[in-house]
C-alpha cells in the first residue's frame, strides 16, 4: 500500500490498537493532523499546552496499563512537552511521544521553529528516533511502542521531519521487531532465587519494601499472596501505594521522608529487606548509610542498571517482578520458613502506638480531613491524582487505596502542574470512575488552562484544591530549617478560582466548612461536569511524620513533637 508518512503514523497507531491520542498541532506536524482530521480510529483530545498533552497521556497510562501516545509540533511545541517526558522517565512510565521537525534540507540551519529535538530529548526518555527515510517510520513506530511496553517501561520520542509525512512511501507495519541488542531480562536466575529464598526461610524479621515496579508490572496479586503465604509483612513507597490495599493487616504503611512510624522503624529495624521494583530513591531511604544498615538485602529489579546503584545487594535478582514473584510463589511450596509472628505482632504494635494522624479542628478544615472525607465517601469508585506538595503527601498518607494504579503521582521528578492534566487522562481511560486531582493554590495554576479541555472534551475530572494560601511545601521546609524565613511562598494574592474556573465554563465551589464541602462534592459527582472545589484550609498545617534530610528513617519527627 502506497501512501503518506503522515498517514502511516495514522495507520501505525491504528495496527497498535490506540484508541487515544493527546495532542496540539503547529506548523511542522500539521500533515498527520491532516490526517488525524480524517480518520475514526482514534479520539484525539486537544490539551492546551504541550507539557499537558505528555501528562494527560501518562494519567492514561499510569491508570490503565496501556501506552500513551502524545503528538506536538516542533520547535516550542516539543522544549514545552521536556517537562513531560522527564516526568514520564523518572516513573518508568511507557509514552510514544512524536514530534513534528523541520523539512530534512533545513535541519541544522536555524529554521523557524527547529531545535534539537532528539538532542533534547535523549536524557530525559528510554529512547529516542529522529526519521530520515520514510522507509524507516513503520519499524520505527513498532519499535517504539515495544520499547516503550517491554522491560523497565518508558517514554519513547520520535521525532519526524515535515518532508517526512509529505513524502509517499511504501506501508506495511512490520510483524516483530528485530533488536538484537535490546533484549530486557525477563526470567531470573533460578540459583539465585533459590538462594535468596533459603534467606527468607533463615530471616527473623524480613520486611517486603515494594515499590512503583510492582505496579508497572502489574504484579499486586502475587505480591499480596507472598505476603499472605509468608506473614512477612510489607511496606510500600510513595509509588506503590494501593499494592497491598489499605486494610491488608500485613501492610505497616508507607515508608520515606513522609511514612509511617511504624514503616520506617521496619526498614529500621528488618535483617532482611527484600526490595522488589523500588530503586531506594532518597525521600525514601532518609541517610543511605543507615538505611536497613541491620539487613541482608535480596533486590529483584527488572533493569539490571538499577540494581547495586544505591545499595548492596547481597542477593540480586534481575527479573521481570511478576514472573520472579510467581517463581517465589512456587518455591515456597517445598520451603519450611520461620515463624514471623513476633515480628508482625512488634510492627502492629508501633503502628498502634503511633498511627498516622492529625489533630482535626472545629473552627478551621484541616487539609488532610477532606482527603480522609473522599476516601470515605468515594473509596474505590474514585482513581485520585495529585499535583506536588504538602498535599501530595496527605493523600498518599490519609487516602484509603485499594488497589494498583489508583493513585496517579509524579513521585520522582515531583512535578507541578501534574495533577489535573494526568486526571485528564484518567478520566478518558476510565469512565466507570470518578477522577479526583487533590491539588494545591499554587500548582493548579501551573496547568489551569487545561480546564479548557476538560470542558470541551466533557470530561468530569473534579479538581480539589486545599487553599492554604502558601507554597505549602517549601513553606513547611522555610519554617522547620530556614527559621521561619518565608521566603517568596506567600500565595496571598490569588484570583477567584470560583470565577476562574466558571469562566471556563465549569462548576466552581468555595467552601470553608465541611456541610459545605460535602454538598459540593455531592453535587459535582451528581452532575458529572469538570468541576473545581476549592477548600479554605489551615495555613500553617506541617506534613507529619518527617524525617529531615540527611537524617536515618528512625530520627522521624513526629506529630507529638510539634504539636502537643
Ligand atoms: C514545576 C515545579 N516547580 C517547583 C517545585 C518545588 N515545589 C515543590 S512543592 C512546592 C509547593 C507546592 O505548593 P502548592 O501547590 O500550593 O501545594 P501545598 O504544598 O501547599 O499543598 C514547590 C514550589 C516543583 N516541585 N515543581
Amino acid at each position: 500500500m502506497k501512501i503518506t508518512g503522515a498517514k502511516m503514523v495514522i495507520e501505525s497507531l491504528h495496527e497498535e490498537r490506540v484508541d487515544t491520542v493527546f495532542g496540539y498541532p503547529g506548523g511542522a506536524i500539521m500533515n498527520v493532523y491532516d490526517e488525524i482530521y480524517k480518520q475514526n480510529y482514534f479520539e484525539h483530545i486537544l490539551n492546551r499546552h504541550e507539557q499537558a498533552s505528555i501528562h494527560a497521556a501518562e494519567g492514561y497510562a499510569r491508570s490503565t496499563g496501556k501506552v500513551g501516545v502524545a503528538i506536538v509540533t516542533s520547535g516550542p511545541g516539543f522544549t514545552n512537552a521536556v517537562t513531560g517526558l522527564a516526568t514520564a522517565y523518572m516513573d518508568s512510565i511507557p509514552l510514544v511521544v512524536i514530534s513534528g521537525q523541520v523539512p530534512t534540507a533545513i535541519i541544522g540551519t536555524d529554521g523557524f521553529q527547529e531545535i534539537d529535538a532528539v538532542g533534547i530529548s535523549r536524557p530525559c526518555t528510554k529512547h529516542n528516533y529522529l526519521v530520515n527515510k520514510i522507509e524507516d517510520l513503520p519499524r520505527i513506530i513498532k519499535e517504539a511502542f515495544h520499547i516503550a511496553r517491554t522491560g523497565r517501561p518508558g517514554p519513547v520520542h520520535i521525532d519526524i521531519p515535515k518532508d517526512i509525512t509529505a513524502e509517499v512511501g511504501n506501508f506495511e507495519y512490520p510483524k516483530e521487531v528485530n533488536l538484537p541488542t535490546y533484549k530486557p531480562t525477563v526470567n531470573y536466575n533460578k540459583r539465585q532465587l533459590k538462594k535468596a529464598m533459603i534467606a527468607i526461610s533463615k530471616a527473623k524479621k524480613p520486611l517486603l519494601y515494594v515499590g512503583g515496579g510492582a505496579i508497572l508490572a502489574n504484579c499486586g496479586h502475587e505480591i499480596r499472596e507472598f505476603a499472605k503465604k509468608t506473614n512477612i509483612p510489607v511496606v510500600e513507597t510513595l509509588m506503590a501505594r494501593g499494592v497491598m490495599g489499605h486494610d491488608n493487616p500485613l501492610l505497616m504503611g508507607m515508608l520515606g521522608m513522609h511514612g509511617e512510624f511504624s514503616a520506617n522503624m521496619a526498614a529500621y529495624e528488618t535483617d532482611l529487606l527484600i526490595s522488589l521494583g523500588a530503586r531506594f530513591d532518597d525521600r525514601v531511604t532518609g541517610r543511605l548509610d543507615e538505611f536497613a544498615s541491620k539487613a541482608k538485602v535480596i533486590h529483584v529489579d527488572v533493569d539490571p542498571a538499577s540494581i547495586e546503584k544505591l545499595v548492596k545487594a547481597n542477593y540480586p535478582i534481575v527479573g521481570d517482578l511478576k514472573v520472579t514473584v510467581d517463581g517465589m510463589l512456587e518455591s515456597l511450596k517445598d520451603m519450611e520458613l520461620n515463624d514471623y509472628s513476633n515480628w508482625v505482632a512488634l510492627l502492629k504494635e508501633y503502628r498502634e502506638k503511633e498511627p498516622l494522624r492529625y489533630i482535626d479542628s472545629n473552627t478551621v478544615i484541616k487539609p488532610q480531613w477532606p482527603i480522609e472525607r473522599v476516601g470515605k465517601i468515594l473509596g474505590n469508585k474514585a482513581i485520585i491524582s495529585t499535583d506536588v506538595g504538602q498535599h501530595q503527601m496527605w493523600t498518599a498518607q490519609f487516602y484509603p487505596f485499594s488497589f494498583p494504579r489508583q493513585f496517579i503521582t509524579s513521585g520522582g521528578l515531583g512535578t507541578m502542574g501534574f495533577g489535573l492534566p494526568a486526571a485528564i487522562g484518567v478520566a478518558k481511560g476510565n469512565p466507570d470512575k470518578v477522577s479526583i486531582n487533590f491539588s494545591g493554590d499554587g500548582s493548579i495554576l501551573m496547568n489551569i488552562q487545561e480546564l479548557m479541555t476538560c470542558v470541551q472534551s466533557n470530561l468530569p475530572v473534579i479538581n480539589i484544591v486545599l487553599n492554604n494560601n502558601y507554597l505549602g511545601m517549601v513553606r513547611q521546609w522555610q519554617t522547620m530549617f530556614y527559621e521561619n524565613r518565608l521566603s517568596e511562598t506567600d500565595l496571598s494574592i490569588q484570583p477567584d478560582f470560583k470565577m476562574l474556573v466558571e469562566s471556563f465554563g465549569g462548576l466552581g465551589y468555595r467552601v470553608t466548612t465541611k456541610e459545605e464541602f460535602d454538598a459540593a462534592l455531592k453535587d459535582a459527582v451528581d452532575k458529572k461536569r469538570p468541576a473545581m472545589i476549592e477548600v479554605i484550609v489551615e495555613r500553617n498545617e506541617e506534613v507529619l511524620p518527617m524525617v529531615p534530610n540527611g537524617h536515618a528513617l528512625n530520627e522521624m519527627t513526629l506529630i507529638g513533637d510539634l504539636n502537643e
